[in-house]
């Protein structure tokens, strides 16, 4: 048995927690906040079998990866949503995820 701490972005938690939990697997969701960045995260507690990890993974993978977005860069401030407006290019999304080796689990 493995247990799974998978640090995600705030935006991809109720999908990814959604997918998996769909998959059958059994998630917790805490809200933690980066020690770097000071800025809310969220972590994921999966506590799962062993031969299920790199399909836990691969659900990770999924909707938590890195992509680019636009935001309003600060240079369209007070031109309202006009769409030529200014757009920056940043990059969100990401995990960071450690697999621990459980030596016993149980429910009551
Ligand atoms: P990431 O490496 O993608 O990390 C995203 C978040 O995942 C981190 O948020 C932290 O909450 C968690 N995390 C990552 N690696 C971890 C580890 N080894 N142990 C425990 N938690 C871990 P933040 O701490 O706010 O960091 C946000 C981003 O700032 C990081 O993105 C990285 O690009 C940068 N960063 C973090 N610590 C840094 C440091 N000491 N020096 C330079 N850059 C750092």
């Amino acid at each position: 048995m493995k247990l799974v701490l998978a640090i995600i972005h705030n935006d991809d938690s109720a999908i990814a927690s959604s997918a998996l939990t769909a998959d059958g697997f059994f998630v917790t969701k805490l809200s933690t906040t980066g020690g770097f960045l000071q800025v809310g995260n969220t972590t994921l507690l999966i506590g799962t079998e062993d031969e299920r990890v790199d399909e836990l993974v691969a659900i990770l993978k999924k909707y938590c990866s890195k992509h680019k977005t636009t935001v309003p860069s600060q240079n369209s401030l007070g031109k309202g949503l006009r769409p030529d407006g200014i757009r920056s290019e940043i990059t969100v999304g990401g995990a960071t995820y450690f697999i621990l080796n459980v030596d016993d689990m149980g429910k009551f």
